[in-house]
């Protein structure tokens, strides 16, 4: 069975608590138990994990190499500026998407642009939670 890893950045784990009217009223939980029930629909594994530190993401990422078929990452603001995360999906031979809650095109001109995205199979943004299933379903379906 084909194994993927949800990766989520900085802050999200505040996902429900804070500004739901830029990224919702739903948990870090309940994106949680959306993908496993996705998951399950579509005969794949998930399995998801969160830090607020970067060098926790880039090993997740790494590790994913031998431990996964796919990765999906949101790396919050990380997406904006490190090089070292983009670095790390760029090592490894997977392929990856790249999903953002909010439309980050409409909030403000540092969101814009994303270094990681041009080492990523593609980007989803502005669905919310809606764009990890998504992510999920592209990956499950796909031939890599
Ligand atoms: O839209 C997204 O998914 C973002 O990756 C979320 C990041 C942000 O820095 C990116 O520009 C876009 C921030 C995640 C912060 O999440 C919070 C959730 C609830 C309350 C406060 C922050």
């Amino acid at each position: 069975m084909k194994r993927f890893i949800v990766i989520n950045g900085p802050n999200l784990n505040r996902l429900g608590k804070r500004e739901p009217s830029v990224y919702g009223h739903e948990t870090l939980g309940d994106l949680e138990a959306l993908l496993t029930k996705t998951a399950i629909d579509l005969e794949v594994e998930v399995s998801c994990m969160q830090s607020n530190h970067e060098g926790e993401l880039i090993d997740c990422i790494h590790r994913s190499v031998d431990e996964a078929d796919g990765i999906i990452i949101n790396p919050g603001a990380f997406t904006h500026y490190s090089y070292a995360i983009r670095d790390a999906i760029a090592s490894v031979d997977l392929p990856v998407i790249e999903v953002h809650i909010s439309n980050v095109h409409r909030r403000e001109a540092f969101r814009h642009h994303s270094v990681v995205s041009p080492v990523t199979k593609g980007q989803i943004v502005g669905l919310g939670l809606y764009g990890y299933v998504l992510a999920l379903t592209a990956l499950a379906k796909g031939e890599e």
